[in-house]
């Protein structure tokens, strides 16, 4: 059995044992089709040919969806099909390799911690003040899917030119059903339909974005497909996430230690050398590969000497792995700095203290 690399700790490979249960993607075809069809949801029924245009009557209706779900609450069915059907009138009209200036901050997974993004907003200032570009991975693990996701979105529509939402691999009707945001949309609404309009939704994400036309910023890595950004350009992204070729290597791949191109353990995608990275950087005029999809303890890491970076944004990812949470600040002048931060408390966990309790001095 494979084992998902979401959850293979880049440097403490002690962790594994504990949290190595994600299998891989092809163990799962018995899943298939049952609830898979995709547009069923009728979310991109009636598309516009114009992006969406804010006024007053629906800036005030985001801002009190904002509102509410920046106190973690669900919206109501009905809201997530409206606000879901104005995101893809957004979504539709971004580009398989999205433009992005600087400054801004670039994040990697966050997996479903709300209270966790919270806390980076937190850090990284509060959006749309901060422009935010975020590397895929909203669903599935950590216990507010929902809340997460939808509070994306919203922010997305809201603040279009400020925010930028890519693709991860979890955001797939596939992966969903198994790591958890397919049982917490039943737990939560009672149906799959919310589950349906967000897995619907999810295929108009870009797949890509490029900063500055410097970093390239996407969730997983290379492609042996792909040589140049404008292929990327020339990809139909508008469809579920492929089990082989482009699209699905950029959403799954990893660097790797060795060089070349290797069979990846997560059994889809690829592992890519520091040879495959250089040349790709060369090729393609840019500094830097900016990516997620990788528990990395210090919540980000350096690969290939400089030419790729992890940034991993879930602190104590799954509630129990230990690790730091990262974002990359990227100013007007390229600099880049790196800001860590650690879990923020949940209500109703339960707070250790690692204090010896007066009563046994
Ligand atoms: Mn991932």
């Amino acid at each position: 059995m494979d084992i998902d690399m979401d959850d293979v700790p880049m440097q403490d490979a002690e962790l594994t044992p504990t949290i190595n249960e994600e299998t891989s993607i092809n163990d799962h075809d018995d899943f298939q089709d049952i609830e898979f069809k995709p547009g069923s949801s009728g979310i991109a029924d009636n598309k516009s040919n114009k992006p969406l245009e804010l006024n007053s009557t629906n800036i005030n209706q985001l801002d009190a969806w904002i509102e509410h779900l920046g106190k973690c609450e669900i919206l109501s069915e009905d809201d997530v099909a409206r606000l879901c059907k104005m995101a893809v009138d957004v979504l539709q009209f971004e580009e398989n390799v999205q433009p992005v200036n600087v400054p801004v901050t670039i994040c990697g997974d966050v997996h479903g911690q709300f209270h966790d993004l919270i806390e980076l907003f937190k850090i990284g200032g509060p959006c749309p003040d901060t422009n935010y570009l975020f590397m895929g991975d909203y669903v599935d693990r950590g216990y507010y899917s929902v809340e997460t996701v939808s509070y994306l979105v919203a922010m997305k529509v809201r603040y279009p030119s400020r925010i930028t939402i890519l693709r991860g691999n979890h955001e797939s009707r596939q992966i969903t059903q198994v790591y958890g945001f397919y049982d917490e949309c039943l737990r939560k609404y009672g149906s799959a339909n919310v589950w349906k309009m967000f897995t619907d939704l999810f295929d108009y994400f870009p797949i890509t974005a490029l900063v500055d036309n410097k970093i390239f910023c996407l969730h997983g890595g290379l492609s042996p497909m792909i040589e140049t950004i404008d292929q990327v350009r020339e990809l139909n992204r508008i469809q579920e996430v492929p089990h082989e070729g482009p699209m699905c290597d950029l959403l799954w791949s990893d660097p790797d230690d060795r060089g070349g191109w290797g069979i990846s353990p997560r059994g889809a995608g690829f592992t890519f050398g520091q040879d495959i990275s250089e040349q790709f950087n060369h090729t393609n005029d840019l500094s830097l590969v900016a990516r997620a999809h990788q528990l990395v303890m210090e919540g980000y890491a350096w690969s290939h000497q400089q030419n790729v970076v992890t940034i991993f944004s879930a602190p104590n990812y799954c509630y129990r792995c230990g690790n730091q949470a990262a974002i990359m600040e990227v100013d007007e002048n390229n600099n880049r700095q790196f800001l860590q931060y650690d879990p923020s408390v949940r209500p109703g966990e339960p707070t250790v203290s690692r204090k010896t309790p007066d009563y046994f001095l």
